[in-house]
């Protein structure tokens, strides 16, 4: 088999660059290790930035969400119970959409298809050879081993996949921070207790009260990171979750079923630079933001739309300054966008170590974004999207 673009993971990243990369008409196969049922149930992000809503919409991927997604002018911050909006609209002009990841995965397969895109599901990427001038990419299908040859090689494969293991050791530098703590987080089939997302700081540690449509709410608890989640039966969840929102909200919060339960450890990392030769790292592949500043998906798209104008540019004219520059040119918004997760994440977790200084400056910081318009609108610019050009 032979493509132009071998693309390893049919998440955001693989998808979204193979149907742009279709719209410039370069061809490209995606091999996806797990079965399609399985890749549009999988739950995870939910917050897209005001570019990514347009560059869906501008590229024909856009009409569901406009539909059922729920557009947000702002955040509340709550500080031991005591809500403090912020709103991205008035501060920046801008909003985000909330929009489950997989309803964009589900969008992004279905025009893959009906376009006539190429989709091996449970098609397992084993390894990559010959980076530097004829890539093949080693895959396991219905239990024979294939070979897809292709030009460059899209590593859009996350965390755990193998086009970053198939750089030889030494190309890459990583940095990393792991953090003490995880998200405990629970679908449940329950209104949320407010339109616009809730951050809560609490003595008792962070909790999010988020959602994925009116009566479907997405929450989420600090716990720690290497706990069971059979020691949060229902019961303790729901009483945790109230304390944690607090006085200001705390009758709103209705309890539901538990449709999915699930913990989550948290880490930043990078790997520099984010390509070798002719094969090219998307999304987690080759970074991971704590999900505190719902960034993780929107920098994988950015990624890839940077990677797919690169390749546009090389199909056109051969010229290959802008693939040279790929890694580059990601590089200066991920760094940003580290930086917020980091400063959302450490503003509104409880830390284990912390002395009483910590606590009191992590107050302060608190009272300073939920008080001056400056701090304010530095967050809401930060959170609705740096500019993408
Ligand atoms: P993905 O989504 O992990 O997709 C990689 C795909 O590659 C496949 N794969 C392989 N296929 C073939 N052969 C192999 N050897 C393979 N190895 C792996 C996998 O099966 C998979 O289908 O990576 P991608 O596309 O880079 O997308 C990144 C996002 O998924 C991630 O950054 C976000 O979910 C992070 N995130 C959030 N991001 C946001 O922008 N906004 C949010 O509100 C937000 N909230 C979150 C989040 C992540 C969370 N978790 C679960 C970590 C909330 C949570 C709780
Ligand atoms: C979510 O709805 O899953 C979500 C929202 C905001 C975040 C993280 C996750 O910061």
């Amino acid at each position: 088999m032979r493509t132009q673009v071998g693309i390893v993971g049919a998440g955001p990243a693989g998808l979204m660059l193979s149907h742009l990369l279709h719209l410039q008409g370069i061809e490209s196969v995606i091999l996806e290790s797990r079965s399609r049922d399985y890749v549009e149930n999988r739950l995870r992000a939910g917050v897209l930035e005001h570019w990514v809503v347009d560059l869906l919409t501008q590229t024909g991927v856009g009409a569901r969400m406009s539909r059922e997604g729920l557009m947000h002018d702002g955040i509340n911050i709550s500080i031991e119970g005591r809500l403090h909006p912020i709103n991205f609209k008035t501060l920046t002009g801008r909003g985000v959409m909330v929009y489950g990841q997989h309803e964009v995965v589900k969008d992004l397969i279905a025009k893959r298809l009906a376009d006539g895109g190429r989709i091996l599901f449970e098609a397992e990427a084993l390894q990559v050879d010959d980076i530097a001038a004829n890539p093949t990419i080693h895959f396991r299908k219905d239990g024979k081993t294939q070979v897809l040859a292709c030009d460059f090689v899209g590593g859009c494969d996350g965390f755990h996949g193998i086009c970053r293991t198939s750089i030889p050791d030494g190309v890459l530098t990583t940095f990393e921070r792991t953090y003490p703590f995880g998200w405990l987080g629970i679908l449940s089939a329950s209104p949320p207790p407010s339109h616009e997302l809730i951050y809560a700081y609490h003595q008792r540690g962070f909790a999010l009260f988020s959602m994925r449509s009116p009566t479907v709410s997405r929450l989420y608890l600090q716990c720690d990171p290497d706990e069971d989640v059979a020691t949060w039966p229902d019961g303790r969840v729901w009483e945790e979750l109230h304390i944690r929102l607090g006085d200001d909200a705390r009758t709103r919060l209705a309890e539901g079923q538990v449709l999915q339960k699930g913990i989550t450890a948290m880490r930043s990392f990078v790997v520099e630079p984010m390509q070798h030769q002719r094969m090219f790292l998307t999304g987690d592949a080759a970074h991971i933001v704590p999900p505190t500043g719902a960034k993780g998906m929107n920098l994988a798209i950015a990624d890839v739309l940077v990677l797919s104008r690169a390749l546009t540019a090389f199909y056109r004219t051969g010229g290959s300054d802008l693939l040279e520059g790929y890694s580059h040119t990601c590089l200066q918004r991920i760094w940003k966008a580290q930086r917020f997760s980091w400063y959302m994440t450490s503003m509104l977790h409880r830390f284990p170590a912390d002395t009483l200084f910590d606590q009191r400056r992590q107050r302060a910081e608190l009272d300073y974004v939920t008080s001056s318009k400056a701090a304010a609108t530095a967050l809401a610019e930060n959170y609705v999207g740096l500019p993408m050009d």
